[in-house]
């Protein structure tokens, strides 16, 4: 029987853990566990028969970390090492025929852009590598787990689907903050991950089982698929340098227990765990049957850490990332000017767009190539989802590929010919699509006879395995100058549209007044109307107050703006001032907040015209970054965000750096001094802009760059002589590295003095860690050293 067959029957118990596992038989720092199949095979078998013994239905195979970037250092290749840990795995399986085998697939390692370097398809070639190997080898399943970034999660889901016809699980580690390090909370991975069309979801390793209750709660509340949970033995916790875990196996029975209760229906172990946690949970469960996952259509589109819901109230699509009738527009999108249409995107959400619509179309361009770049751009410093919007099914399909999240692609229509050409790509990356009720005989005037084309659409797309949850349908507004008979038949049909099928309702709203004067007048008014039939996401500029009055107030009237708070704090004078005074002005600190990296050089050259260079640093940089640092310690943008804005600092930076080394002359060296970010830590701006100073009043900078590992620092100074050496430090979790540096120095008697800086520092940290001085900021670092060197 397959595994997919088995889930929602009975509880499916998976292993533990292999690499704490490995630990305790003797796998050394430093040692690759996967290499383990090669040369010790016996110990793996081992592992897999004690789980098999212990009542695991499914063991995972030694290759959590089999691919090509890890083993680069090894002598093996991705191939052999799964090739033999799926043999070891069938070896084990002989004590009972009954077990699964699942190909073990975890993170590559490197961060997907735009949080690291490794490109969308890189990722996926890297994983599809992977599954290729399993699928060859004989495995049953594929086991995608502790996944923190969802952009890595879609591309290894795509590589299992794509190359494989194997189930797939994935599962994705969770923080106490109920989110992913990058940002992805439980609901935006189910949106995702079941557009992907896994087989179950869920949670790994992160926290120990009680912790990842909320967690799991949150899961169960929204998937329809079914749920697995393999936690941790309790929270890690470091004790004499080694990772320790405290929960007993009858204490973790029990809360899993308590998960299986709720629904959680496929059951293991992470880190800590052996197979004395699996015999317990098995134990605990023996007079259990699982809760069979339902269905909970609801309609779900999302970006990477946002989630919007279509259905609960009216969201606002924005509709002006298009170039039609736009000369300004077009010719950003000619010239490349990709931060034109950034402004527009981080304006329509700033006026209250949930969802921005992306239309590139232009013929004298690369359609394709702009709208990856568009999206990437779009995707990587705004968190609403997108509607990916273009007649041309490869531009869609390369755009659905490369979005992190769940879009809604714009459009298909009742022809046979477009229908079949969209729907599979919807089906294959689980986006929602919009269907506009025309067919080959054009628009319907009749209200009913478009419904028949919405029907039409909808049982195709049903034929397709599209669930009717995913398709909003377009009634199509036209024109009360042109077809004044028909613009109610539209409000009509969503009326008739939402009854009989209980599909969501789209609408570009604007068209309706196209050729007559005060077009606002009528867009008001009509979009007052189709609101109140039911129409749940309006296409509109939300730039345009009336349109936007509207809106709010009809969220008032229809009781969905609870108490009209937020009408009221939307209207009541003073924030009414804000919000204009704000729109009127973006300073550079603005732009860095905002991560508008080219905005940033341009606007950094204004400034300097008429302000010297530190003060741009200490008035603009230093104080936009400490908003951004604040924004991500509350959990108001995620870790994309901050990168951004670290980016757009850089640029600004770049062209600070240009002017004060053309005003510098050259000049005799006043002393040498090795700069250097502690281990651990990769922050180095402030860095940057110490050396950059300090090389402008004439010192000699040797920058080691950043995460400088101890010996490195002590070997460099020792060798090059050099008697001033300048640590930064931005954790407090690495200032331990930054005192470990200046006592490696010490016990190691280089003849040097060391000062230190970084904002986590003060005068006694500094002191408490033996530095000999302490910087607060550039300018006090070229003080310490004029006065070190003229002494
Ligand atoms: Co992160 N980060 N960050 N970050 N980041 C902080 C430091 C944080 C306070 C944000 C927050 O949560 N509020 C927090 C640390 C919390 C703590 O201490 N425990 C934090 C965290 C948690 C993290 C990550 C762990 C996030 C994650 O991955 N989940 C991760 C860490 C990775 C690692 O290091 N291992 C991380 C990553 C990043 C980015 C890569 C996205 C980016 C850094 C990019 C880069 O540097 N290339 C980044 C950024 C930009 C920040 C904030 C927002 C800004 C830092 C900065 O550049 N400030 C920061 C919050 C904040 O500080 N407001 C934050 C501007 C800079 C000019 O100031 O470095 O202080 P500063 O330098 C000043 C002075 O301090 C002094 O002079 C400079 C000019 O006046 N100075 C020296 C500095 N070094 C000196 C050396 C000297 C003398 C003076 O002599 C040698």
């Amino acid at each position: 029987m397959e595994i997919r067959d088995v889930l929602s029957k009975q509880f499916v118990f998976f292993d533990g853990a292999m690499g704490t596992m490995l630990q305790n038989s003797g796998l050394t720092a430093g040692e690759v566990p996967e290499t383990y199949n090669i040369l010790h095979p016996q110990i793996i078998k081992e592992i897999h028969e004690r789980y098999i013994q212990a009542g695991a239905k499914v063991i995972t195979t030694n290759t959590f970390g089999a691919n090509e970037l890890k083993l680069k250092d090894t002598e093996y290749d991705v191939e052999e090492i799964i090739t033999e840990a799926v043999r070891i795995a069938k070896e084990a399986k002989k004590t009972n025929n009954e077990t699964y085998i699942a190909l073990d697939i975890g993170p590559i390692g490197q961060m997907l852009e735009p949080i690291g370097t490794l490109k969308f398809e890189r990722a996926y070639e890297i994983f599809k590598r992977q599954v290729e190997a399993g699928v060859k080898a004989g495995c049953d399943l594929i086991l995608i787990e502790t996944i923190s970034d969802l952009y890595e999660a879609k591309a290894a889901v795509l590589a299992a689907r794509e190359n494989s016809r194997l189930p797939v699980f994935c599962t994705m580690t969770f923080g106490e903050d109920g989110r992913t390090f990058t940002g992805t909370d439980p609901l935006t991975m189910i949106t995702l991950l079941e557009g992907l069309g896994v087989d179950a979801l869920g949670v790994n390793c992160s926290l120990g089982p009680k912790e990842l209750i909320p967690v799991v709660e949150k899961i169960l509340e929204y998937s329809s698929t079914p749920v697995i949970v393999q936690a941790n033995a309790g929270l890690p916790r470091v004790q004499n340098e080694k990772t320790v875990y405290d929960i007993t196996p009858n204490e973790f029975a029990q809360y899993i227990k308590v998960m299986a209760e709720k629904g959680a229906a496929i059951l293991g172990g992470c880190c800590g765990t052996n197979d004395e946690y699996i015999k317990a949970v098995v134990e605990s469960l023996k007079d259990l049957k699982p809760i069979e996952i339902t269905s909970k259509n609801f309609t779900s589109i999302c970006s990477s850490s946002k989630t919007v819901i279509l259905g609960e109230e009216v969201k606002l699509i924005g509709e002006r990332i298009n170039p039609t009738g736009k000369k300004k527009f077009k010719e950003a999108l000619k010239s490349n000017n990709i931060d034109y249409i950034l402004t527009e995107a981080i304006s329509q959400v700033e006026a209250g767009a949930d969802i921005l619509d992306v239309n590139v179309g232009l013929p004298e361009i690369n359609e394709k190539e702009v709208m990856i770049n568009v999206v990437k751009e779009i995707q990587s410093i705004i968190n609403v989802p997108l509607q990916i919007d273009s007649s041309d099914s490869k531009v869609i399909e390369a755009a659905v590929r490369i979005y992190n999240g769940k879009p809604i692609i714009n459009s298909v229509n009742g022809k046979e010919e477009v229908m079949k050409a969209i729907f599979p790509i919807a089906k294959k990356y689980g986006a929602c699509v919009v269907g506009l009720t025309l067919d080959e005989n054009g628009i319907p005037s009749k209200a009913e006879d478009r419904i028949k084309v919405a029907e039409k659409i909808i049982n195709t797309a049903k034929e397709c395995g599209i669930k009717k949850e995913d398709i909003l349908i377009d009634c199509l507004v036209l024109t009360a100058s042109a077809q004044q008979s028909e613009v109610m038949e539209t409000v009509k049909a969503v009326k008739m549209v939402k009854e009989k099928f209980g599909v969501k309702t789209l609408l570009g709203v604007s068209n309706v007044s196209f050729g007559l004067p005060q077009r606002e007048i009528l867009n008001q008014t009509f979009l007052a109307m189709a609101l109140s039939e039911g129409l749940d996401a309006p296409i509109l500029n939300p730039n345009n107050k009336a349109i936007m009055d509207i809106v709010r107030a009809f969220k008032v009237l229809a009781n969905i703006d609870k108490e009209a708070k937020s009408y009221v704090r939307i209207y009541s004078s003073i924030e009414k001032k804000q919000v204009i005074n704000e729109k009127n002005f973006r300073g550079l600190k603005e732009i860095i907040i905002k991560g508008l990296k080219d905005e940033a050089a341009q606007k950094t050259k204004e400034l300097l015209e008429s302000k010297d260079s530190l003060n741009i640093v200490d008035d603009y940089l230093i104080p936009a970054l400490d908003v951004v640092g604040k924004k991500y310690e509350n959990g108001e943008i995620f870790l994309p965000q901050l990168i951004q804005s670290a980016e757009t600092v850089k640029k600004s930076f770049s062209v600070i750096k240009e002017k004060m080394q053309s005003e510098g002359k050259k000049k005799a060296s006043k002393g040498k001094i090795v700069l250097a970010t502690v281990q651990g830590d990769i922050h180095d701006i402030g860095k940057n802009i110490v050396k950059v100073i300090l090389e402008n009043y004439g010192f000699e900078i040797i920058d080691l760059g950043k995460d400088v590992p101890i010996e490195k620092v002590v070997e460099t100074v020792k060798k090059e002589n050099v008697r001033l050496v300048g640590l930064s430090a931005l954790m407090t979790t690495t200032v331990k590295n930054m005192e470990n540096t200046i006592k490696s120095l010490k016990e190691n008697r280089v003849p040097c003095k060391v000062f230190v800086g970084g904002a986590v520092l003060n005068q006694e940290y500094a002191d408490m860690i033996k530095a000999d001085y302490y910087a607060k900021d550039a300018q006090e670092a070229v003080e310490i050293a004029r006065r070190f060197f003229e002494a």
